[in-house]
């Protein structure tokens, strides 16, 4: 059994998508951010940094606990560990990489940051504009992508999909005009939405 500490931000929509699409049963521990349950002293034995999400799963590689943060390598070990969503075609698992690395360190980090920004008690409307703009195009470059292939990665579901999703729908709840206007990034969006784990 895994415990999942998270709340429901990009990151830990990820995370806890990643156990659903997996099948790999979990049990959610809420953690409330604005409580600072994520700074006490259990936590932070957890996570020294402080941020969720974190999984303990009690029946780890050779039967020991394993007790894992960072949302992007939670993917890779629920793929691993349930043997679905990381291709093993070397191509085709390189792309995946790269399409995970993209959505995981460029998009979430980036909106992030504009979040931060334009939510500032004094936002500074050009920055605010730049990372929105940032944001958008990197959007518009996965639309040319979905253009082309189904997935993020291809043909197939893939984690990849699974860290681009958590990050569309934070953005698509915060501020939806960044990802309009984009029929191929809809058209996945809508087809990840629609699947029962997510
Ligand atoms: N790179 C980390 C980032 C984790 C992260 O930024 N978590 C945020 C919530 S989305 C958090 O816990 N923030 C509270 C803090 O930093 O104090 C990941 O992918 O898991």
């Amino acid at each position: 059994m895994i415990d999942l500490y998270a709340a429901a931000t990009s990151n830990g929509i990820r995370a806890r998508v990643a156990l659903e699409e997996c099948g790999l049963p979990y049990t959610l521990r809420p953690v409330d951010l604005a409580k600072a349950e994520h700074k006490t002293p259990q936590f932070l034995a957890m996570n020294p940094n402080g941020q969720i999400p974190v999984i303990m799963d009690h029946d780890g590689p050779g039967g020991r606990p394993l007790t894992l943060s960072q949302s992007t390598a939670i993917l890779v070990y629920c793929a691993e560990k349930s043997g679905k969503f990381l291709p093993k075609d070397a191509a085709v698992r390189a792309a995946t990489l790269q399409a995970l690395m993209s959505a995981s360190t460029d998009v979430t980090p980036l909106f992030g940051a504009f979040f931060l920004v334009r939510n500032a008690k004094e936002p500074h409307a050009p920055t605010v504009q730049l990372l929105k703009d940032r944001v958008r195009g990197m959007f518009q470059v996965w639309d040319a992508s979905l253009a082309k292939s189904r997935y993020c990665a291809g043909d197939e579901v893939t984690i990849a999909d699974f860290s681009l999703y958590a990050g569309f729908a934070r953005i698509k709840g915060a501020a939806p005009d960044i990802v309009e206007g984009l029929p191929n990034v809809a058209r996945w969006a809508e087809a990840m939405g629609a699947r029962p784990a997510i």
